[in-house]
């Protein structure tokens, strides 16, 4: 059994969004098109609480981008972004969000961040996306979403650490770049750990 999980599709990751990825909404019609084409769709949701640990807001003198100590693991610190509740954290007015079967939110603790869809950073807690899909019979996954060098990196990394077989729609993602090719590196990482790397058309 097959299962599509979409990653972080939320405004606040959108190019007009408060952590923008340039062309990210570009990922919206390619997320709407394979939906109908999976018996379950799951969605990952960025969820933080005001204030939370991974802001830059909340460490004094620190700007995004730095990099500091959170939950025993390095963390990048980021604009304020996804909190829960508010517009930026909702996911992109144009994503068929009725075709989705299960939303996992993740990053609720304000003590680690999560960027995989499966555990916190420090792999100590699960969302219960690996219950989910096991539950289900699901052995393989594919997924796309945002951003291809923070959460769909670890969504992917972790997903094959479980044993899932996984694919990864390149058309379908989009990198935040801190610095140029960030991207394209995760992606060759991804593949070199096992993932298959594929278009949309090839689905
Ligand atoms: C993400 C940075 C911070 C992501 C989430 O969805 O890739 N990146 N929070
Ligand atoms: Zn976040």
């Amino acid at each position: 059994m097959r299962a599509l999980i979409l990653v972080d599709i939320q405004n606040d990751f959108m190019p007009f969004g408060a952590l923008p990825v340039a062309d990210g909404d570009a990922i919206v019609p390619v997320a709407n098109a394979l939906m109908p084409r999976f018996s379950l769709v799951v969605a990952t949701q960025d969820w933080h609480p005001a204030g939370h640990g991974s802001f830059a807001s909340r460490h004094p003198g620190a700007s995004p981008g730095d990099v500091v100590q959170l939950g025993g693991v390095e963390q990048v610190l980021w604009p304020d972004h996804c909190v829960q509740g508010a517009p930026g954290a909702s996911f992109h007015s144009a994503l068929d969000v009725a075709r989705i079967d299960r939303v996992i939110r993740k990053g609720a603790d304000p003590g680690i961040d999560s960027y995989s869809g499966f555990f916190d950073n420090d792999h100590r807690s699960a969302t219960g996306l690996d219950a989910l899909l096991s539950q289900q019979a699901v052995d393989e996954v594919v997924i796309l979403g945002l951003a291809t060098d923070y959460c769909v990196r670890a969504t992917v990394m972790d997903a094959i650490g479980l044993g899932f077989g996984v694919t990864v729609v390149t058309d379908g993602c989009r990198a935040v770049d801190i610095a140029p090719g960030d991207g394209d590196r995760a992606l060759a990482a991804m593949r070199s750990e096992g993932a298959r790397l594929v278009t949309s058309d090839e689905i």
